[in-house]
């Protein structure tokens, strides 16, 4: 929900009928990025900061600096805060906004790949390392080479292979890479750069990833997200296009590329048969939350499948204070996802 239509919600009334609450309440998270490793839940959360940034679309109000691994025995259980595993200072070539992150397993080693804006305001992602799920990470001194944009996401196939989805409209700067290279034009609006209503979509991004999962292994293409009739979705079409939060999964064989809609505010899903596409659109897996942005992982543990994701409603609709949720997910018998409604306990 935007943040101009949280005027008249009673937060204690909505609270009641929320199907789930916040996993920490004793500091802001969001964009959760879950992982099942060696039986445990890891959760790769933004950590949410009031740094005194006006509001304004291009997310300059998300000033955040660090991260905080968060783990859980099971989806029941209490969610532990490991404290800082990076901070900005600790990026040579990062200035500031730590967004939304991500993590990998691969050989005993855990990879952090992680947004931020570089000093010539360009966003790129970068990676580090550590021994340990709960870090502290070690960042790699440069980003991670021809990279651009938000919101990584990095899939292990069954075969070993990994992949990371990448990229995000307005503040998350996809626009000004549509030439191949950044485009520096202003004016610095975040409807800018955007192609017409009757265009296709920007598309969000894949790379396939180096055997040490450091660089990409191949130039990033593009993925495409299509309609019932096999064509791309319109950039007018803004209650099914992607926006930006990037996540891939398998079910059953199949992939299930979700992402958000941003400024219609839906978690949304488009399902193909490799990891490069094409995706075509399934429908809707979450509803508004309160606070303008949404941003979520799926995740099995134990056979059982789950959304993590966040709202505002713990900081009474403060959309740069968030909070990370999680609750299941439903698979119809014909693979198809069923929509949650956050507020309809
Ligand atoms: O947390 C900052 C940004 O907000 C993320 O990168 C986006 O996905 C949105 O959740």
């Amino acid at each position: 929900m935007p943040e101009d239509s949280i005027d008249h919600i009673d937060f204690d009334e909505l609270n009641k009928k929320a199907i789930s609450q916040p996993l920490v309440k004793h500091i802001y998270t969001a964009d959760p990025s879950a992982h099942y490793f060696n039986g445990k839940i890891y959760i790769y959360p933004s950590h949410d900061v009031d740094a005194g940034e006006a509001f304004d679309d291009l997310g300059s109000h998300f000033a955040m600096e660090d991260y905080h691994v968060i783990s859980m025995k099971s989806v029941d259980s209490e969610a532990v805060d490991h404290g800082l595993a990076l901070h900005v200072n600790d990026v040579d070539w990062a200035e500031k906004q730590m967004w939304a992150p991500d993590a990998a397993h691969k050989n005993g080693k855990y990879y952090l790949y992680f947004p931020a804006k570089g000093y010539d305001g360009i966003f790129r992602i970068g990676v580090a390392v550590s021994d340990s799920p709960m870090g502290p990470f070690k960042p790699q001194p440069e980003a991670i080479k021809n990279s651009f944009s938000i919101d990584p996401a990095v899939f292990e196939d069954e075969d070993g292979s990994y992949y990371m989805y990448f990229g995000g409209i307005w503040g998350g700067q996809l626009q000004r890479w549509r030439t191949g290279s950044f485009n520096a034009e202003e004016p610095e609006s975040p409807t800018a750069h955007l192609p017409k209503d009757d265009e296709p979509a920007l598309l969000p991004f894949v790379a396939k990833m180096t055997d040490d999962l450091l660089e990409f292994a191949e130039k990033p293409k593009e993925i495409q997200i299509l309609d019932e009739n096999g064509d791309l979705l319109l950039a007018g079409d803004n209650e099914r296009r992607f926006f930006e939060a990037a996540w891939m999964h398998k079910y059953n064989g199949k992939y299930y590329f979700s992402y958000s809609t941003g400024d219609t505010h839906f978690i949304c899903y488009a399902v193909g048969d490799n990891p490069y596409g094409p995706f075509t659109y399934g429908g809707r897996i979450l509803n508004p939350v309160v606070g303008w942005t949404s941003h979520h992982s799926i995740c099995e543990v134990e056979g059982k499948w789950y959304l993590f994701y966040h709202d505002s409603s713990l900081s009474k609709g403060v959309t740069h204070l968030r909070s990370i949720k999680v609750t299941e997910i439903t698979y119809n018998d014909d693979g198809s996802i069923q929509t949650i409604d956050p507020y309809t306990k």
